[in-house]
């Protein structure tokens, strides 16, 4: 589409910034919070980055007043952030742990003070650890059950304060690096048990979200998926078929569950080829398919996309020339060069795209790509989207007190360009909580890998003065707000 003029951002859109428990929250053994999986894992030799963990992380449960002073005075209209489920509920299930419900509470109230929408997900990663070493975690059906009881317990403490939810946090994410790349915890690589416990969580998801009709009705719900557009490397044909095969397994193998309640027949059909599909029950369909189980709205956390080549058996890929630590590509099934780890994926092929630049970690700086995924998801699912992240993890530095990230502000412009692109195209577009507020543990890259509008003097052996620094990103998205993104000056590249 092209416009002569573009349209505004809607009156009141929300501008907003994320965050997830695990990664800010610190108190890991305080005021009777229960081990998640992460606390686990992390303090295992060789699973993180120099072995961060997030014990400490950046001490917002301390000290979250300050934060959302930060944030008001930034003028933000919304903060994302992640409930921990072993905070409230320490097994996971059963005795509710009265200090951790009350934390939220006191950050909802503090939030509400300060006119900012919360918006609470329920699940970022952090499974109770008694779920996983009682019941296999995700494998199991309990899981399931547990997490309906979670989910009724928050849509009754605070369905009456908050209004918008997500549910789940990139399941795509989370499950391909626990299962198939054993780069997360439970650390497995078993694409038949990924395929699994993507089944389940699907239910969970479902059954949660009808629970939530019924107990919040004036709220808004969805989950947050990392979406990426796939493109193909040529127009030949046999790429442009590559592409198609790597929609279906990347995007709608997910999305297609979540909005219409049906996994999408080709990949469908592969996987029970191969074995691999679970079993999906006829009551199990119908959870799926009730129309209460599907999203008033969708999250859509957007890095970068992919592009692909014909089958890998015909073109296989060239080998990785440096890996990183643990380092897989969340966003795509299939890293460079390493390619054993997904047999049921032989229609297509990961490669670089030599029309993007890219961060030091190797992801693409595609803004455009943005404008694509939201139409793609739009055009299909015609549900409003929130983007629930977005942001570049860059190593910051502190010169004179102060933080030059100029690079952030350049990617985070060219990306809310792309948004009011989008608006105009007439995409429903309804808030951008931009990856992160404030600095956090990144759970792979330590405290190397920043995001965040505020600077955190936090390292990876955790002995920082935890001092905030609002680097120059934070009056810039100030203004960004101030203005209602209309700004057009401020989406320009600075030095
Ligand atoms: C997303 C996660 C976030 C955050 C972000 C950046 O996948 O939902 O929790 O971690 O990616 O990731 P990283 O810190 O690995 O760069």
């Amino acid at each position: 589409m092209y416009h002569k003029q573009l349209d505004d951002f809607p009156k009141d859109f929300l501008w907003g910034a994320s965050s997830a428990a695990y990664q800010i929250e610190g108190a890991a053994r305080e005021d009777g919070k229960g081990p998640s999986i992460w606390d686990k894992y992390a303090h295992q030799a060789g699973n993180t980055f120099k072995g961060t963990t997030g014990d400490i992380a950046v001490d917002h449960y301390h000290r979250y007043k300050e934060d959302i002073k930060l944030m008001a005075k930034q003028g933000l209209k919304a903060y994302r952030f992640s409930v921990s489920w072993s905070r409230i509920l320490p097994d996971g299930e059963g005795k509710v742990n009265q200090a951790g419900v009350n934390f939220y509470h006191h950050l909802i109230k503090e939030l509400r003070k300060n006119e900012i929408e919360p918006v609470l997900t329920m699940y970022h990663w952090d499974l109770p650890l008694a779920l996983q070493e009682k019941y296999q975690g995700w494998e199991s059906k309990k899981t399931i059950a547990a997490f309906v009881n979670y989910a009724k317990l928050l849509f009754k403490e605070f369905g009456s304060e908050v209004k918008y939810w997500v549910t789940i946090n990139e399941q795509n994410v989370f499950t391909s690096m626990g299962y198939r790349w054993g780069t997360h915890p439970p650390k497995k690589q078993n694409v038949k048990a990924m395929f699994l416990a993507d089944h389940y969580v699907n239910l969970a998801n479902a059954l949660a979200t009808i629970e939530f009709h019924q107990m919040v009705p004036t709220g808004k719900i969805g989950p947050s998926f990392g979406y990426g557009p796939v493109y193909p490397k040529t127009n030949n044909p046999e790429d442009v078929l590559a592409a198609l095969n790597a929609d279906d397994f990347n995007n709608n193998w997910w999305l297609d569950v979540y909005c219409r309640g049906k996994y999408p027949f080709f990949t469908k059909k592969q996987l029970e080829n191969l074995g691999l599909m679970p079993e999906v029950t006829k009551k199990e369909q119908a959870i799926l398919e009730n129309p209460q189980a599907h999203p008033d709205f969708l999250g859509i956390n957007y890095y970068h996309g992919g592009t692909v080549q014909e089958n890998r058996l015909q073109k296989p890929a060239a080998k990785n020339k440096e890996k990183q630590f643990n380092q897989v590509d969340p966003y795509l099934m299939q890293p460079k060069g390493d390619q054993v780890k997904n047999p049921e994926v032989p229609m297509f092929n990961s490669v670089e795209n030599d029309y993007v630049d890219k961060t030091k970690w190797g992801w693409e700086i595609d803004p455009t790509g943005l404008r694509i995924a939201l139409r793609q998801v739009y055009e299909k699912y015609q549900l409003p989207i929130m983007i629930t992240e977005n942001g570049l993890g860059a190593k910051d530095i502190v010169q004179d007190g102060k933080v030059n990230d100029q690079y952030r502000i350049n990617y985070l412009a060219d990306h809310i360009m792309a948004m009011k692109e989008a608006i105009s195209d007439r995409v429903d577009l309804i808030g951008y909580c931009a990856w992160s507020f404030t600095d956090l543990l990144s759970w792979l890259n330590g405290y190397s890998k920043r995001y965040g509008f505020v600077y955190i003097d936090q390292d990876d052996t955790q002995n920082g003065t935890l001092k905030r620094i609002p680097k120059k990103s934070y009056s810039w998205y100030q203004q960004i707000i101030l203005t209602n993104g209309n700004k057009l000056s401020l989406l320009k590249h600075g030095e």
